[in-house]
């Protein structure tokens, strides 16, 4: 589920970028829940780095584990036994259908594979040759859940159980968030009382992922805490190498790869967020996640950043594979509206690690002027960072995140109206309508990622109380410039192509006069066509 990332990052060029990768998986996962299970995984390429290996003799080190213990299926010819594709048979569809939603993915499938099957080695050659030290600190597994699907459950440990060296494994901790479901009650604890690694954290009441993560931590006996969520997949080798990269630093936060990653420098500015490996020390000198963010989404971005700002680093290590079921939709419920939740959670993110940037953040939110998001207190998180001596954000966007070319200009060119065929024209401190002409420089427009309708440095705004329109010189903070424009479909699909200016309670659009060629603002009104505007140019959608 990406959705998340609509309600208000989503056009902040950073978020763009974790999502698109991300949405590529979505779409492999897509393909995952409903045909094979199989975690799809473009190889990457190793460095050198990576693949210069100390010599084994030297008695420090030894290879990644090779054995897999599914390898010998208990029935090579069960469905999706070494990963292969499942059909769904004949008459079945039915069933497929109403099972779908236990889990959003097709959960009919996932229980006829078995819960060991074989999976293939999806690893870039060269990784089963890794060496790795061999007083590799211990890891504490921390799966939480929420009502997740018996079979899915059921592998991503034995997963775990069967890929991982043993003695790497100090426990799972397997956090139930509360869930309603019988299965996860009685029969769990009974399937789990066979692996004394195992143990099952109840909670009294609904965390959300991110305290449950939290509750885990706090109970972890291990060195280092390793996340993953309750439908995964790890494949053979997965664990060593993240491991490895802890152990070599222990402010490294490792994550396996479970999706296309850009792998040139193997540098990750902002993690996927549910699969990682942290030292636990250094978890809780970070001050673990922000305990008040809810539910779920955004805490990917807070670790992100605090880790990257605080002197850590992130780092894709491409020999670990680890397999996740992607889904349309949270399979579970949401106590508040999701949106709103996601959309605060990452308020506070952005009130605490953005800086001067969190201004971008408001600026391409759904809402139209923003509400005073009430982010709760952020007492405590802005003395963490002051206390951890992190680095600006501006930092960030230029030594974790050079390439990022946070687009500026979302339209551009003449501005013209779409009933009256004319266009926009600066005259001294106000603006007309008069007939287009794209070589005047007096109708140029930006329309920017702020929601500012920009002249050079003069932006169109209404003259308070009069509605007539004037010059303002712009001011990127000013709240009281911004139009809304397109990003209106998703709050008031009606208001497409309009210019909309103004707050929830009074919505007014700018509208043309051609007999009067002058321009204001007025209430808005779907059916007046002198109301819809285009730009000439749209760098987005
Ligand atoms: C991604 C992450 C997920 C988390 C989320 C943003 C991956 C593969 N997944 O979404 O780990 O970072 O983005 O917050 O990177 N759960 C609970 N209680 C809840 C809700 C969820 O225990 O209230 C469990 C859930 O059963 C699952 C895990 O938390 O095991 C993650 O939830 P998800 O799978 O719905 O999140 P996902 O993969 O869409
Ligand atoms: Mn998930």
């Amino acid at each position: 589920g990406m959705k998340n990332n609509e309600a208000s990052f989503s056009s902040l060029a950073l978020q763009r970028a974790a999502v698109s990768q991300a949405n590529q998986a979505l779409t492999e996962g897509q393909e995952l829940g409903k045909i094979n299970l199989t975690a799809k995984t473009r190889p990457a390429q190793l460095n050198q780095s990576q693949t210069k290996a100390l010599s084994p003799e030297d008695g420090r080190m030894h290879r990644v584990l090779r054995i897999d213990a599914t390898l010998s299926p208990r029935d090579p010819k069960a469905p999706g036994q070494f990963g292969r594709p499942v059909v769904v048979p004949h008459g079945k569809e039915k069933e497929v259908e109403r099972r779908w939603k236990e889990g959003n993915f097709n959960v009919y499938l996932s229980d006829l594979i078995p819960v060991d099957r074989a999976i293939e080695d999806t690893r870039p050659a060269g990784c089963a040759e890794q060496l790795v030290h061999n007083n590799l600190p211990t890891t504490s597994i921390i799966m939480c859940f929420v009502d997740e699907v018996w079979s899915t459950l059921l592998r991503s440990v034995h997963s775990v159980l069967n890929r991982s060296p043993p003695h790497l494994i100090k426990e799972i901790l397997l956090v139930d968030d509360f869930s309603t479901k019988d299965y996860l009650k009685d029969n769990l604890d009974k399937y789990m009382s066979q692996f004394p690694k195992v143990r099952i954290l109840r909670l009294k009441e609904r965390h959300g992922l991110i305290r449950a993560r939290l509750a885990g931590a706090q109970k972890a006996t291990g060195d280092v805490l390793t996340f993953l969520d309750s439908h995964v997949e790890c494949n053979i080798g997965w664990l060593e190498p993240l491991l490895e990269r802890v152990y070599l630093s222990r402010k490294k936060v490792a994550c396996p790869v479970i999706e296309v990653i850009n792998d040139k420098d193997m540098r990750c500015p902002v993690m996927a967020g549910g699969l990682f490996s942290i030292d636990k020390n250094y978890f809780f000198e970070l001050g673990t996640y922000d305990p008040g963010l809810d539910v779920w989404g955004g805490e990917n971005m807070e670790l992100s950043f605090k880790v990257w700002m605080c002197g850590g680093e992130i780092e894709i290590v491409p020999c670990s594979r680890v397999g996740h079921i992607f889904r349309n939709d949270n399979p579970y419920s949401f106590p508040k509206d999701r949106m709103k939740t996601v959309e605060r959670n990452l308020g506070r993110v952005a009130e605490v690690w953005l800086d001067e940037y969190k201004e971008l953040f408001y600026g391409h939110g759904n809402h139209l002027i923003d509400q005073g998001l009430d982010v709760g207190n952020l007492t405590q998180q802005r003395e963490l960072r002051k206390k951890l001596k992190c680095k600006s954000f501006k930092w960030y966007l230029e030594n974790v995140f050079p390439d990022l070319k946070a687009p500026i200009v979302r339209a551009s060119g003449v501005l013209i109206n779409v009933a009256l065929g004319k266009c926009i024209s600066i005259r001294n401190t106000t603006a007309i309508l008069e007939d287009c002409d794209g070589s005047s420089q007096l109708q140029q427009f930006n329309y920017t990622w702020l929601r500012l309708i920009k002249h050079g440095a003069w932006c169109l705004a209404p003259v308070p109380d009069n509605g007539a329109l004037r010059l303002h010189l712009c001011d990127n903070r000013n709240k009281g410039l911004r139009w809304l424009h397109k990003s209106t479909s998703v709050f008031r699909p009606e208001l497409v192509n309009h210019l909309v200016f103004g707050n929830y309670h009074q919505l007014l659009c700018l509208e043309g006069d051609f007999t009067q060629k002058t321009l204001k603002v007025a209430p808005c009104d779907p059916a007046k066509p002198d109301q819809k505007w285009k730009f000439e140019n749209y760098y987005e959608d």
